[in-house]
């Protein structure tokens, strides 16, 4: 299998960003009309040039702050780079200082709990307090899916992935339903990176990982002790797959079906389903915008969690279809995004060397 080029990795975390940046502008509104999406967005385009007035080129504006999505995956990514592999009680140290350096990024309102703890001299097991959430049942939130693109893009072996993938995820989400849908989540960047993976390839993948992800014994206990059915993940992936198979589905369908919440499994399964759906035109969406952008747009137009619903279908899509589909008027509208361009950089060379 060739090597995935440094293309989808600028891509991934490019999407990423844009999902974030562009997503919490309308994070927490339960309907986004499109026209203002789209008038939003045309904002970010450059001026068109006029005599005397700015260089063409020049984004318009202040850049788009991002959010804790961003501010977390910043910390996963750096703490793979200083350590070379993944290691919890530096990744742990990354999110609780990064929470305090900036603590109003739009954090989870009981995450901040967990950091509060991790800060704590007397903390000497880094898991413990995600552990103590919620009751002791440890938190479902999307928070560990939001930040996890980084694992797949140092691990190439699908075990690998999904390990570390869940034990970042299990320093804040100690729930199977949270991380789980990091697992989910990082699978399915680790797929995009792929050459040239079809919609049906991709997704029958993913359900076949997910079914043996989900029958241990504490995703079956998590899942029934919150009153789902068993396999919650797989089968709205197999929901997904129906969906994909119609001509057409009602945005009140997807909502219903998949959700817009904070919730991993309200929220990871719809980022997939928007990457997969996106591959098409969108008779709604202005066939000007590629790939790439329409899933972003489209993710943003279900209203709920937009920002990490688009953060992680960005992620996917920025894996799947490269750096070439990012258009620089909208990755340079949002902030860092030159440090972000030198960590996927860096991300590459050292998924190269531990080849
Ligand atoms: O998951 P988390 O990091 O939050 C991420 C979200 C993203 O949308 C970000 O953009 C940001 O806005 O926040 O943080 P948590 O606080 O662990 O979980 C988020 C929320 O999910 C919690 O504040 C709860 O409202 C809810 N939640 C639960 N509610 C009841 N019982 C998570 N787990 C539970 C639970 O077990
Ligand atoms: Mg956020
Ligand atoms: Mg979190
Ligand atoms: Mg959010």
């Amino acid at each position: 299998r060739p090597r995935p080029g440094l293309a989808r990795f600028r891509g991934c975390l490019a999407g990423a960003l844009l999902g974030d940046c562009l997503g919490a502008v309308f994070e927490g509104r339960s309907v986004v009309k499109l026209p203002e999406l789209l008038s939003f967005l045309k904002g970010l385009e450059p001026a068109p040039p006029e005599e005397g007035g700015e260089a063409a080129g020049s984004a318009r504006g202040e850049s788009l702050p991002y959010t804790d999505d961003t501010a977390m995956s910043r910390s996963v990514v750096q703490s793979l780079l200083a350590k070379r592999e993944f290691d919890e009680v530096d990744m742990a140290k990354r999110f609780a200082e990064e929470y305090k350096k900036e603590p109003n990024r739009g954090y989870g309102m009981a995450v901040v709990n967990v950091f509060k703890k991790l800060l704590s001299p007397k903390c000497n097991d880094v898991f413990e307090p995600a552990r103590a959430q919620f009751n002791g049942k440890g938190s479902y939130g999307n928070g560990g899916a939001m930040r996890v693109a980084g694992i797949p893009l140092v691990y190439s072996d699908i075990q690998d992935v999904k390990k570390f993938a869940k034990l970042s995820a299990e320093l804040t989400h100690a729930n199977s339903l949270g991380y789980n849908g990091a697992i989910l989540q990082a699978l399915a960047v680790h797929l995009a990176l792929q050459e040239g993976l079809s919609r049906e390839t991709f997704l029958e993948q993913l359900i076949s990982h997910m079914e043996h992800v989900e029958a241990d014994d504490k995703s079956l206990s998590d899942a029934r002790a919150l009153g789902f059915e068993d396999l919650p993940f797989s089968r709205r992936l197999k929901k997904i797959k129906e969906f994909l198979e119609l001509s057409s589905v009602p945005k009140a369908d997807v909502l219903f079906e998949l959700g817009n919440g904070i919730a991993a499994l309200r929220s990871v399964p719809t980022a997939i389903y928007s990457f997969l759906r996106c591959m098409d035109a969108d008779p709604d969406i202005p066939d000007h915008y590629n790939a790439l952008q329409r899933t972003i747009i489209y993710c943003i137009s279900l209203g709920g969690d937009t920002d990490t619903i688009a953060t992680m279908a960005g992620a996917i899509a920025g894996a799947y279809y490269g750096e070439e589909q990012v258009p620089p008027s909208w990755e340079q509208s949002c902030e860092a995004f030159q440090e972000t361009q030198r960590m996927a950089k860096s991300l590459y060379e050292l998924y190269c060397q531990r080849l």
